[in-house]
Parts: C-alpha cells; sequence; structure tokens
C-alpha cells in the first residue's frame, strides 16, 4: 500500500515537472511596443523640436556604436499606416507607442501646442482605431526636449510642474481615444543610465547623485500626472493610468550560500524597488535597504546628509498606490557573486551602493552584452512581485530578444517561446496575476547606444533603403500564429533545424 502511494506520488511529481503549458486564459491580451524616437524620425519636421537623443546622437555621433542616430529612423513619421497594416497582419489586441514631447510641446512648456503634432498622433490613433487595435500609450520614452534639459532635466524639482503640464495637454488632446496610459517608461534607465552614468541621453554621469536627484523627481511627477488623471480626466474618460519598471532580476549564484541570497534581494530592491517600493507598498517611501545602504555609504565619504534624500510624509502619502497595474519590462536576469563592489563600479555610485558582485555567466546569449536568455528568472521575478507588492494586476509592457537582423530568427522565436511558457507556469502553478503581454518590438528600430546593430523587431527594416522597407522575419509567423490561437505554436518550422524531430 505504502509503496503504490509513494509511486503515486512519484507519478505526480513527475507529471507534474513536465507539464508545460501552452494555452493562454480567456481575456489575456497581445501587443507589441514601440518608442517614438526609435521610430518616427522627422526629428526637425513641423515644428518638432530637439529632443536629447537628437542633442546627443548630432553633438556626439561617436556614442552610437554604428553612428546611427533617429533622423529618419524607421520613418515611422511619415510610414506610421504601413506600421499599422503590419499590427493589423500580426493581429494584435493593442499597441503600445509613445508620445513625442518635443513634436507636441516644442518648448517643452505649455506655451506653445504645436497643432501638427497633435494631428499627426490622433492620425495615427484613427488608423488604429479602423482596424480595432487598443492604444497604450507611454508619455515618456526618453526623450526629453533638449530646452528642458537645458534647466537641469530630471535633476530639477521643476520638472514635476513640466511633466504634469505636458500630461494635461495629452490627457485633454487624446483621453477620448487611449484608455491606457503609462506615465514613465524604465525609470531606472532614465535615472541611473542617463543622469547616474553616461548609458542613455543626456550621460550626465553625475554617479551617485544625480540618479537619486532624479528619482525625487520621477516619482514626483509620475504621482502628479496619476492624481490629474484620476481626478480630473478619468470621471468622464474611464481610462486607465500605469507605469512601466524594467528589471534585471538578481539571482544568488549558489541558491544555498546565505549571503549570496540577502544581496541578490538587496540588488533587487536597488533595482526594482526603487521604483516600485514608493508605489506598490502599504508603507510607501524607498525601500529600508536602499536607505541604509546609501547613508552609511554617504556617511564613509564625510557628507553630513544622505545622497538619497528620503520623501516627507506628504510624498509618502502622494505617490503611494498611483498605478493601476504593474507594468514590468523584463529582459535578462545576472547572479550576485558575493559581496563588495563591483569592479565596474564608479565611486559613489549606485553600484558601489548595493554592496555586490555580480555576474552576467548564466543562460544563453543575445546580440545585447546585456542581454542574457534566462527565462526561469523572469519566473522567479514574477513570484517575487506577486510577494513584495501585495498581489498587483500585471501587464508585461516590454519584453523581447536581439541578433544582428536575420529573417530565419529562430533565436527570437526560442526566447520567446521560453519567456511566455514561464509566463504561463507563474499564471497557472502560482496564481500570478498577469494580464497581458507585449513584445519588443514591431519592427527593428534605433536601439539607443547601439543603433541598428541590435535588432529586436519581428519586422526586418533595411536602413539603407530610403523606403525603409520592412521584412516579417520568421518569429512574425510565430507571433501571428500565436495571438490568432491564443497557445504557444509547437510546429516544428518555428524550431531551429538542428532542434526538430527527426
Ligand atoms: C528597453 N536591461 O530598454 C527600452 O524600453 C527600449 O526602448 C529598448 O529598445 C529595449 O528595452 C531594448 O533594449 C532596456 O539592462 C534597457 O535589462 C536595458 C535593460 C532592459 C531594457
Amino acid at each position: 500500500m505504502a509503496s503504490s502511494i509513494t509511486i503515486l506520488a512519484a507519478i505526480l511529481v513527475l507529471s507534474h515537472t513536465c507539464q508545460a503549458y501552452t494555452k493562454f486564459p480567456d481575456g489575456f491580451t497581445f501587443g507589441v511596443a514601440t518608442a517614438a524616437h526609435q521610430i518616427e524620425g522627422a526629428w526637425d519636421v513641423n515644428g518638432k523640436s530637439e529632443n536629447v537623443w537628437d542633442h546627443l546622437t548630432h553633438t556626439k555621433p561617436w556614442m552610437v556604436a554604428d553612428f546611427t542616430n533617429g533622423d529618419i529612423a524607421c520613418d515611422s513619421y511619415n510610414r506610421y499606416q504601413e506600421d499599422v497594416d503590419e499590427l493589423d497582419y500580426l493581429g494584435v489586441d493593442f499597441y503600445r507607442f509613445s508620445l513625442s514631447w518635443s513634436r507636441i510641446l516644442p518648448t517643452g512648456r505649455i506655451d506653445q501646442i504645436n497643432p501638427d503634432g497633435i494631428r499627426y498622433y490622433n492620425d495615427l490613433l484613427d488608423a488604429l482605431a479602423a482596424k480595432n487595435i487598443e492604444p497604450l500609450v507611454t508619455l515618456f520614452h526618453w526623450d526629453l526636449p533638449q530646452s528642458l534639459q537645458d534647466l537641469g532635466g530630471w535633476a530639477n524639482p521643476k520638472m514635476v510642474d513640466y511633466f504634469r503640464g505636458y500630461a494635461d495637454v495629452c490627457f485633454r488632446e487624446f483621453g477620448d481615444k487611449i484608455k491606457s496610459w503609462i506615465t514613465f517608461n524604465e525609470p531606472y534607465e532614465i535615472c541611473e543610465d542617463a543622469y547616474g552614468d553616461e548609458k542613455k541621453a543626456p550621460a550626465i554621469d553625475s554617479h551617485g547623485v544625480g540618479n537619486y536627484l532624479c528619482s525625487d523627481t520621477l516619482l514626483k511627477a509620475h504621482a502628479e500626472a496619476y492624481h490629474l488623471y484620476d481626478e480630473t480626466y478619468r470621471p468622464t474618460q474611464n481610462g486607465k493610468i500605469m507605469i512601466s519598471i524594467n528589471s534585471i532580476w538578481y539571482e544568488p549564484k549558489d541558491p544555498e550560500n546565505a549571503q549570496q541570497v540577502t544581496l541578490a534581494e538587496t540588488a533587487n530592491q536597488f533595482k526594482f524597488g526603487w521604483f516600485a517600493h514608493p508605489i506598490f507598498t502599504d508603507k510607501g517611501g524607498y525601500p529600508e535597504v536602499m536607505v541604509a545602504n546609501v547613508a552609511a555609504q554617504s556617511e564613509g565619504e564625510g557628507l553630513a546628509r544622505s545622497r538619497l534624500e528620503q520623501f516627507d510624509d506628504y510624498w509618502i502619502e502622494r505617490i503611494k498606490g498611483t498605478s493601476d497595474f504593474l507594468g514590468i519590462n523584463h529582459y535578462t536576469t545576472f547572479l550576485v557573486t558575493g559581496p563588495g563592489v563591483d569592479p565596474t563600479a564608479k565611486s559613489p555610485s549606485w553600484l558601489k551602493d548595493i554592496g555586490a558582485v555580480t555576474t552576467m555567466e548564466v543562460g544563453g546569449d543575445s546580440a545585447s552584452e546585456w542581454l542574457r536568455v534566462v527565462p526561469s528568472g523572469f519566473a522567479n521575478l514574477l513570484r517575487w512581485c506577486k510577494k513584495s507588492y501585495n498581489d498587483p494586476l500585471i501587464y508585461i509592457t516590454e519584453n523581447g530578444f536581439s541578433d544582428r537582423g536575420t529573417l530565419e530568427d529562430y533565436g527570437r522565436i526560442s526566447y520567446y517561446n521560453d519567456y511566455l511558457s514561464a509566463i504561463l507556469d507563474v499564471i497557472n502553478d502560482d496564481d500570478v496575476k498577469v494580464l497581458g503581454y507585449t513584445a519588443w518590438t514591431l519592427m527593428d528600430n534605433f536601439e539607443w547606444r547601439a543603433g541598428f546593430s541590435e535588432r529586436f523587431g519581428f519586422y526586418y527594416v533595411n536602413i539603407t533603403d530610403p523606403a525603409r522597407p520592412r521584412t516579417p522575419k520568421l518569429s512574425a509567423e510565430y507571433y501571428k500564429q500565436l495571438i490568432a490561437n491564443r497557445e504557444l505554436p509547437q510546429d516544428d518550422k518555428f524550431k531551429a533545424p538542428s532542434a526538430r524531430r527527426q
């Protein structure tokens, strides 16, 4: 008897571990994402002013790997109908794109509204509506008007008012057509990469200082835009508004090593928690370990105050709860190997403040140095978000894979398949509430400082041809079939020839 129970239990465990879910729940939605500066081009056309990426790429062209820029990009300003036709071909439920602040408000402020900017986005929104594609619209995807950067950009507290003004114009002009808004795309990348480092424009590199000034302003600006929408526009427009936070998920290299486990948690608090803790926890404010570490480091540097200013009670309350969903952008996982200062860390810096050494030696590779293929890390991140943030409703607002631009992109298909399978696992086994998924990206586009050398698209874009022809890759067929059937495609044709059944 005992042995038959053991056998039964073994069979159950075995069937459970072997089980791969393939079917998405009813109501789960699929989309693709882009961002204005990465696709639109027309950088100085019809009233648009210079943004920080125009400025960086024009004044320091060597800062982009292949010396390309966003001047023309995919020419979506002129070819948006082609974009919509491609979206229609894929069969997506929604399209995530961003608005160009400097196209709508050339001074950055509300004193001057550019009618052509309003027209352009209305045309795009009408073209989407004609195909029944829902817009999911990001207010800020990194392309700050240069005039506002000249005043200090996100390190200037006045930006709270400027952002609120810009959001107000967008809600008023487009709110009848847009029911889903994202305030900021990836605050970590904005604050750390652009103000604490020079990985993104405006490349201020005020490590350990500018990054924390930025987060203070950005979180307040986010909260003000949320409350403005909630109080003034939601009653008539009935939409939703959220923030999209990027995570590199950190795991201990050795899960049995208690110190590595603790340090991985610290790293996740510094990365995801920096922006999620103030918004999605009951307590609010920055994560405790972050407050403590930066205070200790600052003291060691002989400073009278911490480089990380804490929010006062007013702002803690004002920021808490200001996102209808948790938007997650996720690509990759790093491993924590031990305590200490990462060899690449500047002093002072966010990285040094963490106090952990990490390695990217995990999973398969991509064309992007930072992007390792670790689907299990995605599942762990999602479980951690459920636990850490009161079981939030989650949208995956970006996920994707880079190569150098092949049409038979088996690496991309296998990445999507394995990361989507990780989502199905946590939905089914852990009741994580993931409601929708956004693939990055519709077509190869201006990949910031990597230019066009790293390609993430479902469509290949030939940037040497002025017509910017777009060609669907095999992954486009994969995603189309996935969306049509709401199920992970099993066909052999989507597997690399070496992985096919004989
Ligand atoms: C995102 N990471 O950036 C951006 O939102 C997109 O504009 C960009 O094109 C896309 O991902 C691909 O890079 C990220 O280090 C930057 O984990 C860095 C990371 C993730 C996303």
